[in-house]
């Protein structure tokens, strides 16, 4: 192994690397390190910068051990990790030396960096927090470890054919993955299956579990380099493994050659893919499968080195805490509750009290499709003494609900976990935790009075607010590195990389006119590079001195990209109508995934397409407005698009959109954003101040209204809006050359089933809105502050910042510093 690099002069280490490198190199391939592909420079690369972190890595597990640190573990389904090369450089403080290095080597490092592999292992804004809350806590030296799934295949790779999206696996595990251990001596078996019986065992109820079918969870721990400490956290990532010895080989000996290799399938099957949905519950049970899957590994390794302290087990609380990213990993809690009662032999009461202070949810979506709900059967058969263990916790739960309500069955049934014939999750989250969070204000006002209203009356004060952040690091030291370099110098001081709020004096420059124009060089370098990006990859040539405006996110109908689209075609016509209109030109930019069986999402990609053939070649348009759909929205992509944008759309339907934390990133990166009052748009509104966002669209409270009261019709206004009339009738009738009736979804979405998000109801406040940026953008000195104040501001909106909040007020954990 490599040794460290702790203490090195700079240029002692610039010689290690080259040095490391190049025998990395020949120990990998057996090749002259001059006939390396760029690919095997980077595994090289990736390998050798791994092993720097491992000393950090040893010390700061010793520490946390003799220490007896507390620490928390973030679960989550996904982890959206994006490329860590450069990450890991940074972090480690050495990108530039090894820049040189490579350098001195006659090879770029972009380039190496350019070649890594992103793994996929999430959807969108969930998967994502979880991968910039872990950059956060190793960054702040705190004690804080992810564990996950590491699945074989990530989200899918999008490709659009002819305008429609076609999806092709993810097969990221082709080539080997460099960041990960593989550690097999600390594998758990997780039992699927079989038959609970109970028995009185000294005078105790005990229960047995048999006849399951055993699985290996096999850990693979990522390192997870804090930035300027030593602190290196772990991410746990675990894959499905068969036994092979006993339960195999009980199978050949009865003969049932068929059953073993059965069993060896169904082991695989549960790692083996990313469900591609977002915000959606698939209801499944290879899904539940996987959740229990990488819960049951998580706290078993958990208690394991719990108990190695030496501590008395009701001690638990004082030394973890389990933070549940959704209710995807509830099943936490009559996981511990079952391990603590049948393995440590405690009473119920002790084990529910030590559970209960142990966990804490965190709920990301009030969309009811989202909400988690599996039947009974389902869990019963999987999960036999789980669902005895629900059952019992919801029996508790509703006697006690029960005296309260001095015997109101109709109130007990609202809250009961099981309902109905199905578990509900989030009532079982919220009974089982000691903390129940939403991820922006408008979010957590919403479940207290709304969704979880019955819940915030019993337990008021369980509930709390923390806003989404995302990581400075990522998304401006490493995206765009000329903008942190301007922040730098203006602030004279690069200690807002660690200590973001110093940022937000950057918003003092906002009539500096130096300042102004270096930010507006640099967003319009952005923009040069996005458009060579988009020449190269797409032969669409996009004028840089254009509006970028950029709508990039998952493609849900609640997002509204369906809006944004329609609104073009609206402006579309009207340069038909008057090809002299005076609107400054724009470049409409697209990137969104839809789930693979998600109908209308892809209708609509299919429309954005179909606008952009229209537009993008019809010469009355003079090139004032271009559309362009990206394909395949990943980090990867993500990085290259935000730093170019100037308008960034958050145009969800007001209530729906939890948080959202693009919306952060473009902020971060001087876009303004025209946007709805939804989720943490509503913060960002209140950081920037009125001036500096351009707001649109029914409030939340008017959009809950029409719900429960009514009062809207999509038809009225197709009737009476000659604008709306015209893009409707274009959608059905011949205008787009596309196969009969192809986006007749999509008017059955708006008129017939009186379109649900309000697109039409909020079009004319968003031409409004979009006329306003028309206007602004043409005050340069105008826009350019603007630009500031935004970057400026978004320093309340880095994870660091949302994660000293966790810290303090949920987990109760401190920061600490590894020594050298
Ligand atoms: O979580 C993000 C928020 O910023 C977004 O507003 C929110 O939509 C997103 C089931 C989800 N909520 N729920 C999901 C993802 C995958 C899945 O299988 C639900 N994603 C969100 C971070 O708080």
């Amino acid at each position: 192994m490599i040794g460290g690099i702790a203490g090195l002069s700079k240029n002692e280490l610039k010689e290690r690397i080259k040095n490391d490198f190049q025998r990395k190199i020949i120990s990998l391939f057996a090749i002259d390190p001059k006939e390396a592909t760029t690919y095997q420079q980077y595994l090289a690369l990736g390998e050798v910068v791994k092993e720097y972190s491992f000393e950090r890595w040893l010390k700061t597990n010793k520490y946390y051990k003799q220490n007896d640190v507390k620490q928390v573990y973030y679960f989550s389904i996904e982890f959206l990790l994006g490329k860590l090369l450069e990450n890991n450089l940074i972090n480690l403080g050495i990108r530039d030396v090894c820049k040189e290095a490579l350098n001195e080597l006659g090879l770029s490092l972009e380039e190496i960096e350019d070649a890594e592999r992103e793994p996929g292992l999430g959807n969108g804004g969930l998967g994502r927090l979880a991968a910039c809350f872990l950059d956060s806590m190793a960054s702040m030296g705190l004690p804080g470890h992810g564990n996950g799934i590491r699945y074989r295949y990530g989200l899918f790779e999008q490709k659009i054919q002819n305008g429609y999206q076609v999806e092709v696996p993810d097969n990221w595990l082709s080539e080997e993955y460099v960041w990960e251990v593989k550690r097999s001596d600390r594998a758990c078996i997780v039992k699927f299956g079989g038959t609970v019986r109970f028995d009185i065992v000294d005078g105790k109820l005990k229960a047995f579990h048999e006849n399951y079918e055993p699985v290996w969870a096999i850990p693979y721990d990522i390192p997870i380099i804090g930035y300027g400490c030593n602190t290196v956290n772990t991410l746990r990532l675990w894959s499905a493994e068969p036994f092979e010895n006993v339960f195999d080989f009980a199978s050949f000996s009865r003969g049932d050659y068929i059953k073993a290799v059965e069993y060896r399938y169904m082991v695989q099957s549960i790692t083996q893919v990313l469900y591609p949905d977002d915000t959606n519950e698939q209801n499944r049970i290879l899904r539940l499968k996987q959740e229990y899957f990488f819960v049951s590994a998580g706290v078993q390794s958990i208690i394991r080195s719990f108990k190695k302290r030496g501590k008395p087990i009701h001690e638990l609380p004082n030394y973890v805490m389990i933070q549940i990213n959704d209710t995807h990993p509830a099943l936490v809690i009559p996981e511990l509750m079952r391990i603590l009662i049948d393995e440590e032999g405690l009473g119920w009461e002790e084990a529910w009290e030590i559970t209960t202070n142990t966990v804490a949810y965190t709920n990301h979506t009030i969309m009811v499709e989202a909400l988690e709900k599996w039947p009974i059967d389902m869990v019963r058969n999987l999960l036999p003494r789980i669902y005895t263990i629900i059952e019992e916790i919801n029996r508790r739960f509703c006697s006690e609900m029960l005296e309260r309500t001095n015997g109101d069955w109709q109130k007990v049934c609202n809250v009961a976990i099981i309902q109905d014939g199905q578990i509900n999750m989030a009532h079982l989250a919220v009974i089982g935790s000691k903390s129940v969070n939403g991820v922006s204000k408008l979010h957590t006002e919403i479940l207290k009075n709304e969704v979880l209203k019955c819940f915030y009356t019993i337990y008021p004060e369980k509930f709390n607010s923390k806003t989404n952040g995302i990581t400075h690091r990522r998304w401006l030291v490493e995206a765009n590195p000329d903008l942190a370099r301007l922040i730098t110098e203006t602030l004279q001081t690069d200690r807002w990389i660690k200590e973001l709020m110093l940022m937000l004096k950057f918003k003092d420059f906002a009539d500096n006119k130096l300042t102004q124009e270096l930010c507006s060089n640099i967003k319009f370098n952005n923009k040069v590079k996005l458009a060579k990006y988009i020449k190269d990859k797409y032969n669409i040539i996009v004028d840089p001195r254009s509006i970028f405006d950029i709508q990039a996110k998952r493609l849900h109908a609640y997002k509204r990209q369906l809006l944004n689209a329609l609104h073009i075609l609206h402006l579309y016509n009207m340069l038909k109508e008057n090809p002299n209109l005076d609107i400054y030109p724009r470049t409409f930019i697209f990137a969104a995934k839809a789930a693979p069986g998600y109908i209308l999402a892809k209708k609509i990609i299919k429309l954005i397409n179909s606008i952009a053939d229209k537009v993008n070649k019809d010469p009355d348009v003079k090139d004032k407005i271009k559309v362009v759909f990206l394909e395949n929205y990943c980090v990867s992509l993500a990085e290259k698009i935000i730093p170019a944008a100037d308008v960034s759309e958050q145009i969800s339907t007001a209530s729906k959109e939890a948080s959202g934390t693009g919306n952060m990133k473009f902020m971060m990166n001087g876009a303004i954003t025209l946007g709805t009052l939804d989720g943490a748009n509503v913060e960002i509104k209140e950081a920037v101040g009125d001036d500096n966002i351009v707001i649109f669209g029914l409030l939340a409270e008017e959009v809950l209204d029409y719900y429960k009261n009514g009062g809207y019709s999509s038809s009225q206004l197709y009737q009476k809006d000659l604008r709306i009339r015209k893009i409707i009738d274009q959608l059905i009738g011949n205008f787009f050359d596309v196969p009969k009736d192809e986006f007749m979804d999509i008017y059955h979405h708006l008129i017939t089933y009186n379109d649900e998000y309000f697109v039409l109801k909020d079009f004319d406040s968003y031409h409004e809105a979009q006329m306003k940026i028309d206007r602004l953008y043409r005050q340069q000195d105008v826009w350019r502050r603007m630009m500031i104040i935004n970057i400026g501001a978004s320093g309340i909106f880095s994870s660091d910042n949302t994660i000293q909040k966790y810290a303090d007020e949920i987990w109760k954990i401190k920061r600490v510093e590894i020594p050298d």
